[in-house]
């Protein structure tokens, strides 16, 4: 099937004018599609990395349905604020394609902009009060309904024990070429249990989250400045509220890009981190509790560490599951992020104590 074949199975209005490739995900192949009369997002969704495509789209549609209506009755325009699905002619979610693929569509948010890095920082600020709302407004879903699209996506124990793994096979000969980044991740063993055994011990609550809140996964009004609408639900699942603060902070709080070779340029810049605190406390209103209060410069850690052994898991296992764009991207993306690990260890008072001063009414 070509893919104006694919795009026409949709419920699409006027003809399609224009195809591009678009955006900078890691995962889906994005399409922007414009027709005479609207303008579309169509995915092909991945379904290596999401192998069960009717439950990420049940998620998926669950999950927008709920925010809309929540949206509506603030007063809010649906259309812009979160993702819709868009239905097959047929009235399916989405198509399954004749290759191994699937297809999924959603409106195109118009009048906003996805960023790469924090062009300003009152972006990064608006992105934190979107993410910590989105976390306020989904505190009453019902968590039972959602499906686990890929398990144990943030247990960082059981992705050091597949690293592991796979440094001992070391299939195909890659791991002379990682020895340091290898030894940093082992010298961080017993840090990777801490988050989920507070899970497990009930320490920490387990909430709807988003999963994956880096900043190109929500779109900043261009008038406003405000985070309109947040994307990629595609890992919305049960999780840690910490895990969605500290991604947030390994990707827009580091001074250089997620891939940066020059590894000097790498830093937590404490001013960005100390405006998404403030947004991201802000848009929680509240919900949090002193032991997630206390862990969010872990989380940052934490979720910086389990990314860059994403990414190097992924280098020694041949480049399998993130896109890359040139040799050894992969571990020149866990390379940037060990060394943002190192330097926020090197902060981490600063790190607790602006937690500290944004949670005043919580001793911490
Ligand atoms: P991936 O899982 O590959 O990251 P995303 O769902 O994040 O896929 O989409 C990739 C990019 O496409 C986003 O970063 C954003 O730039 C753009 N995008 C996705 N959905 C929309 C939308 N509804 N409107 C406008 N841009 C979008
Ligand atoms: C992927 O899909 P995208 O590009 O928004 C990945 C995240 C990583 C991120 C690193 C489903 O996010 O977990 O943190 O790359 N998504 C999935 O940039 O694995
Ligand atoms: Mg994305």
């Amino acid at each position: 099937m070509n893919l104006n074949t694919i795009i026409e199975k949709f419920e699409i209005n006027g003809e399609i004018l224009k195809t591009e490739i678009y955006g900078s995900g890691h995962i889906n192949t994005t399409y922007r599609v414009t027709t005479t009369e609207d303008e579309y997002i169509l995915q092909k969704v991945n379904t290596a990395v999401f192998k069960n495509m009717e439950q990420l789209i049940e998620n998926v549609a669950g999950v927008t349905a709920y925010l809309a209506s929540a949206i509506e009755a603030c007063g809010g325009n649906p259309r812009r604020e979160t993702l819709q699905v868009i239905h097959t002619r047929d009235g399916q979610n989405y198509l399954k394609g004749e290759d191994d693929f699937s297809y999924r569509m959603y409106y195109f948010i118009t009048d906003a902009s996805c960023y790469d890095t924090v062009e300003k920082p009152e972006h990064f600020y608006e992105s934190a009060v979107a993410f910590g709302r989105f976390q306020a407004l989904l505190a009453a879903y019902p968590a039972e309904t959602l499906h686990e699209t890929i398990p144990n996506f943030h247990h960082t124990a059981k992705r050091f024990d597949t690293f592991c793994k796979v440094v001992e096979q070391d299939t195909l000969g890659r791991v002379a070429s990682a020895r340091e980044e290898i030894a940093f991740v082992m010298e961080h063993g017993t840090d990777m249990p801490v988050l989920t055994d507070m899970l497990e011990h009930g320490e920490l609550p387990l909430r709807v989250t988003h999963n994956d809140t880096k900043l190109n996964n929500i779109m900043i009004d261009n008038q406003t400045g405000k985070g309109i609408c947040i994307l990629d639900l595609d890992t919305v699942m049960p999780g840690l509220s910490v895990h969605d603060f500290g991604d947030s902070i390994r990707f827009g709080a580091n001074t250089a890009s997620e891939d940066e070779t020059d590894l000097s340029k790498v830093s937590l810049d404490l001013e960005l981190y100390e405006i998404y605190v403030k947004g991201f406390l802000e848009g929680c209103q509240g919900i949090l509790t002193e032991n997630e209060l206390k862990m969010l410069p872990m989380g940052a850690k934490m979720m910086t560490l389990e990314c860059g052994m994403r990414f190097l898991t992924d280098y020694l296992e041949g480049d399998t599951y993130f896109k890359i764009h040139r040799e050894g991207h992969n571990l020149d993306r866990a390379r940037c992020q060990f060394a943002l690990v190192a330097d926020m260890e090197r902060k981490w008072s600063e790190m607790e104590a602006i937690v500290q001063k944004y949670s005043p009414t919580k001793k911490i």
